[in-house]
């Protein structure tokens, strides 16, 4: 039981549904290792959605109001936030599609069937029967309907390497990642430095009320790079007031 007036009472409960997701399969154990690097970073930005952040969301609602996106869904996404995922996925008519680091058949479909327990009505990625170019092993193996022809693509704790390979197939990525720093944050069009749960639904309610032609002007005056430098300035303000 996790004490409600606990001031880090949120960061805890996220570890409980990672922790119930890897009892249940859902969850690699490397995925509860990532989760830890990503509380560092969270830590780091105040545990809350910094103004660049929730620019940052805004500009990957538009991308996806835009696109003809797919969402792709690995264990710590399904295990931390499926309810959000499914009500983005309605939101923009993205399709939900699994997708893992560390492939196994077994978690896939524990993971398609977690999403359709919180209501997703339609998940691909069970039948893999496409690649992405110059990725070895199962990472790049994809749904020849969903990531492999959608021209974008969110990507939530992705590893740089997919990111990169996905630009380079001319795709659109949007990454949700606590790390400003890192290859998937880098390569992404957009990169929201957000933590997933706070930032999936934020993007959803962007996406209701946003046109088309709004839509376009956000993403045309966004720029990926600079946004994630003035999250780097924020975390060194944050540092600065933490040691004076
Ligand atoms: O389920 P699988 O097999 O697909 O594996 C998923 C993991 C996450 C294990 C795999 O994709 C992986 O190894 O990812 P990385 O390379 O460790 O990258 C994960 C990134 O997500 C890191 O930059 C973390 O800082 C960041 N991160 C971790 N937790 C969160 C997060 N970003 C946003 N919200 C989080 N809750």
């Amino acid at each position: 039981m996790i004490p409600g007036d606990h001031p880090r009472a949120e960061s805890l409960a996220r570890r409980e549904l990672l922790v119930r997701g890897w009892r249940e399969g859902i969850v690699s154990t490397q995925g509860l290792v990532a989760h830890g690097r990503g509380e560092t970073f969270d830590y780091l930005l105040g545990e809350e959605s910094t103004p660049p952040a929730q620019e940052a969301e805004m500009a990957a609602a538009a991308a996806l109001l835009l696109g003809d996106p797919v969402v792709s869904v690995n264990g710590n996404a399904a295990a931390l936030a499926p309810g959000e995922l499914v009500e983005l996925s309605g939101t923009f008519g993205a399709p939900l599609e699994v997708n893992l680091f560390h492939r196994s058949e077994e978690r896939i479909e524990r993971i398609a069937d977690h999403l359709r327990e919180n209501g997703a009505r339609e998940v691909l990625g069970l039948d893999g029967d496409a690649e992405i170019p110059g990725l070895s092993h199962g990472r790049g193996i994809v749904d020849g309907e969903g990531i492999y022809s959608a021209d974008t693509v969110l990507v939530p704790l992705e590893d740089g390497d997919r990111t990169r390979a996905l630009v380079d197939m001319g795709k659109t990525v949007l990454a949700i990642d606590l790390n400003p720093m890192s290859r998937t944050s880098v390569a992404a069009s957009v990169a929201v430095v957000d933590e997933l749960t706070r930032a999936v639904p934020k993007v959803t309610n962007h996406g209701k009320g946003m046109k088309r032609r709004e839509a376009r002007r956000v993403l045309g005056e966004f720029d990926s790079a600079e946004n994630r430098a003035e999250v780097l300035r924020h975390m060194r303000r944050r540092l600065g007031e933490l040691a004076d």
